[in-house]
């Protein structure tokens, strides 16, 4: 099957035209399913004037409508299922801590699906079957854990299923174990990282060579900050449970924009405010329509998450079109003052200064009825100790660089080091008091 380069070497490298016809096939066939079997989608179909068995154009796609996560909560728990119970074999869902989670679920030929596009990325990321792979993704409702663990598997690699938490259990593991492939969110790498380090580890020493990152938004100067502390090359994954979990994208050897496993699922970008299609590079809302999935297939989902598309070719070969690291979610978009900022923005700024350790928290909040926003940073220990009498020129001066970027006046609190909450899943950047949040 693998050729040395791609774990499916026909599909990873196959001609846009011959992408196309596959999708078009894919997609009719996935109406269909969804016409016939789901009725929210039948009824939705109906009202748009779409006759599935006559669905010839791709282009055609921009007429279908959207799902949203509202659909999937109204039809909650399994109303957009397309398959009976006894074909069932998996769900997922999200934590649910606002209203009613969102339910996923799967059929045996969705699961080994979702298995053969975690071991096409990992293949893509340079990971082999020697590879040992300690996956710290929670395993659980999530689909982190246990998406990423079976496409391990099946590339024949050493699966340890440490899931998330317990840090230094887990250094230990590396250690011991000599895991080469770390599984996890970036921030909760930097965490492993702290730790190690407290603990007198020497990454440098130990076999670890790649990291699987992604779940949440980083920036390519968190990147730098992480291969730099664990001396490896981190990669970035991306997926939502929605569409499979893990695996609807991943970085290649390269680093240069996550492949769409495009053979799956089709991507869109749109305006979020006008819903029209954007043109390849430009910035906009991503929508996934599946083409292959049996149990809950979704037609034009709003993912919420920022992106831009590339059908460029790629250095490594592969033909699947790229998407760049997204750079946060629609709904993440801070309007201080009338001014929008995405976090990733300030994190962008934020790396760029040395004595600053990666761990922050963006505080919102009304006074006076007017916005404010304040950042909290921890600077590192020496730092801390010796610019004790300078910190409020220091914290002057990266204020200035963060009007500089985004034109908001932030207020910056340098705070000692380890006061931060570090995170072992998602890490939560923002605590925004307007909406009711508390630290
Ligand atoms: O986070 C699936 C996943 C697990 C992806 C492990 C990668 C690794 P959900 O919990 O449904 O699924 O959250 C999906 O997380 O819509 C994005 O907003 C965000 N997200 C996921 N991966 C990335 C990434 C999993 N690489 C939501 N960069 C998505 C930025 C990401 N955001």
């Amino acid at each position: 099957m693998s050729d040395g380069k791609c774990w499916e070497p026909e599909v990873e490298t196959m001609s846009r035209e011959k992408l196309q016809d596959l999708q078009l096939k894919r997609l009719k066939s996935t109406l269909i399913n969804v016409f016939e079997n789901v009725k929210f989608y039948r009824d939705k179909l109906n009202d748009a004037g779409i006759d599935p068995y006559r669905f010839d154009s791709l282009e055609n796609i921009e007429k279908l409508p959207f799902t949203t996560k509202e659909d999937l909560r109204i039809n909650y728990p399994f109303g957009l299922f397309a398959r009976p119970m006894n074909e069932i074999v998996r769900i997922h869902s999200s934590s649910g801590t606002t209203g009613n989670p969102t339910v996923v679920s799967y059929t045996k030929n969705d699961i080994s699906l979702w298995g053969n596009l975690i071991a096409r990325d990992l293949y893509s990321t340079g990971v082999r079957s020697m590879d040992i792979i300690q996956n710290s993704y929670g395993y659980g409702l999530f689909t982190g854990g246990l998406g990423l663990h079976y496409g391990a598997e099946l590339l024949g690699a050493t699966v340890i299923p440490s899931s998330g938490g317990l840090t230094e259990r887990q250094i230990k593991i590396m250690q011991d174990y000599g895991s080469t492939v770390i599984c996890c969110t970036p921030s909760y790498a930097l965490y492993i990282a702290e730790v190690g380090h407290e603990l007198g580890i020497d990454f440098s020493k130990i076999p670890l060579r790649i990291g699987i990152f992604g779940a949440e938004p980083w920036t390519e100067e968190m990147r730098r900050e992480i291969e730099a502390r664990l001396y490896i090359d981190a990669i970035d994954i991306y997926g939502l449970s929605e569409i499979i979990g893990p695996g609807v994208s991943c970085e290649c050897i390269e680093k240069n924009g996550l492949h769409i496993a495009e053979d799956h699922f089709y991507p869109e970008i749109i305006d979020p405010a006008t819903d029209k299609a954007l043109q390849s590079k430009n910035m906009g809302e991503l929508v996934f329509t599946s083409l292959t999935k049996e149990a809950m297939p979704l037609i034009r989902y709003r993912t919420r998450d920022l992106s831009i598309l590339d059908s460029t070719a790629c250095s490594c070969g592969r033909t699947h079109a790229r998407m760049q690291k997204p750079m946060g979610r629609t709904d993440d978009m801070l309007i201080i003052r009338g001014v929008n900022v995405f976090p990733s923005q300030i994190e962008e700024i934020l790396m760029q200064v040395k004595e600053i350790e990666p761990h922050y928290l963006i505080v919102v909040d009304k006074k006076n009825y007017l916005d404010t926003i304040e950042l909290w940073v921890e600077v590192s220990e020496d730092v801390f100790a010796e610019k004790i009498n300078d910190l409020e020129k220091f914290e002057s001066a990266i204020e200035n660089k963060l009007y500089g970027a985004t034109g908001i006046n932030i207020d910056v609190k340098l705070k000692e080091p380890k006061t931060i909450k570090r995170s072992e899943g998602k890490a939560k950047r923002v605590i925004d008091k307007r909406k009711g949040e508390r630290i």
